[in-house]
């Protein structure tokens, strides 16, 4: 077994870059298995090359290092926040560049909560199959189903954008209003709305269509393309991204390795622009 992102740095001192995994998935509402997540795609890594197709820069140009999973208390989301909070923090405190590794999407809650003490005007840019704006799920608030609203409690409407969004509520629908962008397309994004802001991205990988990106604890038809996708994320290059988040990726949905074969690529091309 793999327990680090591929040929990561072992100095966690001078690293501008941390990855960690927080493999929790108790509040999926379909089916569990995204704890498994960040050691799927630290193995997956392996079988990439460090050079990137896309960006013509190979990831040893950064410092990169992987701390491994956070140790987490299945079951009981809040003290579950509690630790991702102070991690997030600590970490910050440290001027860290993050790429936290989920486990369901639940975990971007304590991450935002972290960041909005460090950087008061960021923009959270989410990618998503769904909208998880729900007040609560079934009675739980901090379900991965109403992560985003959660999110908007701390940082407000007016700093969250979601893209590729094709399934939601009516209410959900509603409140998507106040946001300061929600679409159910990537290209028509107005990159007007956050010029010259810092960024934070949240990459829900079912945002992928099922096809590309089958090992996902909730899957929704009508996505994008892997290709469709990394193309349209690398715009964002030019901006000042403080944090990435990739959440979601349930390998044991996907026996044939593919889906944890795309997130790896991803993170790969995400060290290179943060
Ligand atoms: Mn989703």
């Amino acid at each position: 077994m793999v327990y680090n992102f591929l040929e990561s740095s072992t100095d966690k001192k001078n690293s501008e870059i941390v990855i960690v995994g927080y493999p929790y998935d108790s509040t999926s509402s379909f089916r569990s298995g995204s704890r498994n997540g960040p050691m799927a795609l630290r193995l997956f890594s392996w079988n990439l090359e460090t050079f990137s197709n896309y960006q013509k820069e190979d990831i040893h140009t950064k410092n990169y290092f992987d701390m491994g999973d956070v140790e987490l208390p299945y079951g009981d989301i809040k003290r579950t926040n509690k630790i991702i909070y102070e991690n997030t923090k600590k970490l910050l405190k440290n001027k860290k560049k993050i790429i936290s590794l989920g486990g369901e999407h639940s975990i971007t809650y304590p991450i935002i909560k972290a960041f909005n003490q460090f950087y008061d005007d960021f923009i959270l840019i989410v990618f998503d199959a769904h909208a998880d704006l729900r007040k609560d799920y079934m009675g739980v608030k901090f379900s991965h189903a109403c992560v985003i609203r959660n999110c908007a409690e701390i940082i407000g409407t007016k700093r969250i954008c979601q893209l590729g969004i094709r399934s939601f509520t009516s209410e959900e629908y509603e409140f998507s209003k106040n946001l300061l962008y929600f679409s159910e397309d990537l290209e028509s994004f107005n990159f007007d709305l956050i010029k010259s802001k810092k960024i934070y991205i949240s990459i829900d990988l079912d945002l992928l269509d099922p096809s590309n990106i089958p090992g996902t604890g909730t899957p929704e038809a009508g996505g994008f393309t892997f290709k469709e996708f990394i193309h349209f994320l690398l715009k964002f290059k030019t901006f000042d991204i403080v944090g990435v988040d990739v959440v979601e990726l349930s390998p044991d949905h996907d026996p044939s390795g593919i889906s944890a074969a795309a997130a790896a690529k991803l993170v790969r091309e995400i060290i290179l622009f943060l």
